[in-house]
This record gives structure tokens, sequence and C-alpha cells, in this order.
């Protein structure tokens, strides 16, 4: 597929979850580099750098995007003698994110499972893969459990999770994302995904998962996020914060009836943030830590220098 057709789908969220955007992103400048006519290595890296931003440009806030970018980018970082050399390189490079993506999606199901007990009561909130790879591992793992999944408005991602859920044969009530507090007495643990995690271990995920940490912690109910570790934030390290996308209005209110409103603006933040007091562990890939280690899998799992604040594929999370 085309940079700019990936691009424009990550933006429509036609292609969406933070893990899915950033495998989309390095397989379309996989095949972008592959198929560069020049044999000019100046002006493949000049093309490369500018496709790259252009994919980070798409969506603002889910780091795995800019993380990913940068992963691969960061293969072309060294001497490179030929366009084909290049090309190889970063083909390897684009190939083994993808392939350590999915096999991160597999290894925190097989962590998040044993979090899963027989009789529990699980809520999840918007389509994170790796949250429901957690349900499903259990599930395959044989523990008897049943789900709470969210309505997610207003993309309605719920819709994509109850149909995952009831594939598999997990029971599970869909409800509207403002009956969280109303069920949750009901509930012995929230599992949900992360677009982004920062150095304090505070949790960017869809909008309304603040709401529902706050519910779950009044109710002493524990609160699991399942996050790879491409999704931590190297720059809040440096104090920035993670930019929250909104969206149009028009996806919340049809244009039809808000003409009709002169007065009303729409508001349509589509993540929110949660403090890491109000999240008991987070699973990746390389085990599930408390909020508080967020900076060691920054460190030691993601290898960030600080030089590469500043690194060639530019504008890094
Ligand atoms: P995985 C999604 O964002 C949701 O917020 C979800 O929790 C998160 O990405 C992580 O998803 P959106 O693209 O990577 O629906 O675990 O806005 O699939």
């Amino acid at each position: 597929m085309l940079v700019t057709d990936t691009a424009e789908k990550i933006k429509t969220m036609e292609i969406r979850g933070a893990g899915r955007i950033a495998r989309a992103a390095v397989a379309a400048l996989g095949a972008h580099s592959a198929a560069f006519p020049s044999r000019d290595i100046a002006e493949y890296r000049k093309e490369m750098s500018r496709v790259a931003a252009l994919l980070i440009a798409t969506r603002p806030t889910a780091v795995s995007l800019p993380n990913a970018v940068h992963l691969v980018m960061r293969s072309l970082s060294t001497e490179l003698l030929s366009v084909a050399s290049a090309q190889e390189i970063f083909s390897r490079a684009c190939q083994s994110f993808i392939s350590a993506s999915e096999h991160a999606v597999h290894r925190i199901g097989e962590v998040g499972a044993r979090h899963i007990r027989d009789g529990d009561v699980v809520l999840t909130h918007c389509n994170s893969e790796a949250a429901l790879e957690c349900l499903l591992q259990a599930h395959r793992n044989g523990v008897s459990f049943s789900v709470f999944a969210t309505e997610v408005r207003p993309g309605n991602q719920g819709l994509l999770t109850i149909r995952v859920l009831n594939d598999a044969g997990i029971p599970t009530s869909y409800i509207v994302d403002s009956a969280v507090r109303y069920f949750m007495k009901e509930v012995d643990r929230v599992i949900v995904g992360a677009d982004a995690v920062s150095v304090n271990g505070a949790v960017v995920n869809k909008i309304g998962t603040s709401q529902i940490a706050l519910a779950a912690n009044e109710a002493r109910t524990r609160f699991l996020v399942a996050a790879e570790t491409y999704k931590f934030a190297p720059r809040t390290i440096l104090g920035e914060f993670i930019e929250i996308e909104e969206r149009e209005g028009s996806e919340v209110l049809p244009e039809s009836i808000a003409k009709t409103l002169p007065f009303i603006t729409v508001r349509n933040p589509v993540f929110d943030v949660t403090p890491p007091e109000y999240v008991d562990l987070i699973v990746t890939e390389e085990g599930a830590i408390p909020p508080q280690m967020a900076y060691i899998i920054i460190r030691d799992y993601l290898g960030w220098e600080i030089g590469d604040f500043h690194g060639q594929a530019g504008k890094i999370p």
C-alpha cells in the first residue's frame, strides 16, 4: 500500500489501534523503500525522512507510531554505501519490528492471562488487541470468567471488542460508557490497553479510561494496563506532555443537527490521562511492572539515547 494511502487510513481511523497503526506505518515505509527508483543514496535518505515525518503527523497521541518509525529509521543512521544495501537493511528492520510487535502482543497475553482467575468479572474499554489477548489467552488456558465491555462513544470500538469476545465464546455484557460506575462493584479487575505511557507511569488511553480508573479505585478494583514497550514515551523524560488528539465534532453530533444549534460547540478529545496512582500494573512483553517502573522500560528496553531525541526521524514523541 502507498504511504499516502496508509497515512490517510490512519488519519480517518480506518486503520486504528496503537499497535496496528505502528505496524501499518512500518509496512508502508518498507514498501516505499523497496520501490525507491533512484540509485542516489542522499535522495533515498531524504525521501525516507520525508515519508517518515508524513506518517508520524497522522495522529499525535499514540506514541507507538513515532517510536516504531524511529526504531526502523534508526537502521539508516549508519553510513550506507548504496541504495540497494540501504533497502536491504531497512527491509530487515521493518520485518523485525513487525514480527517483534506481533510477538509482544502474544507475550503480553501470556503474562496478562495469569492475572485472570476462575470466576472473575473483567471490565475492558475500547478495542485493544493487547488487552484482548490477555482475555483470549486466559480463556484458552481454561479459566472461566466473564467480561463487561463498554460501547466507546463516539467511535463505537466496543462493537469490535464484543465481536472478538463473542467469537471466542466468552460471556460478555455490553454496556454504555456511563454505566461503568454502576457496575463496578461487580467487577474484579479492569484491563485496558494504552496509546502511550509516560515516564512517570501515567497511561494515555481512549477517552473515558481515567473515569473508569477512578471508579475502580473507589471500589478497590485492580486496574491493569496492557502495553507493548514501544508505547512508552521517551520524550516525557524531558518533561514533555503527550498531546491529546481532538477530532472533528461531527463524529459526536451529525452536522445536520449541529448547524441548527449555532451556540453549541462539540468537543471531541479521543484520549485521556490516567495518573499512575490509579494503575496497579502495566503488563508488557518484558513482564508486568508497577507504573513507577516506566522509566526502566524506556531506558533499558527501548534503548533510547538522549541524542536520539534529535535524531534523523524528526519529531519523535
Ligand atoms: P492496541 C486505541 O486507540 C485504543 O485507545 C486502545 O486502547 C489503544 O489504541 C491500544 O490498542 P484508537 O486508535 O494497540 O482506537 O492494544 O483511537 O490494539
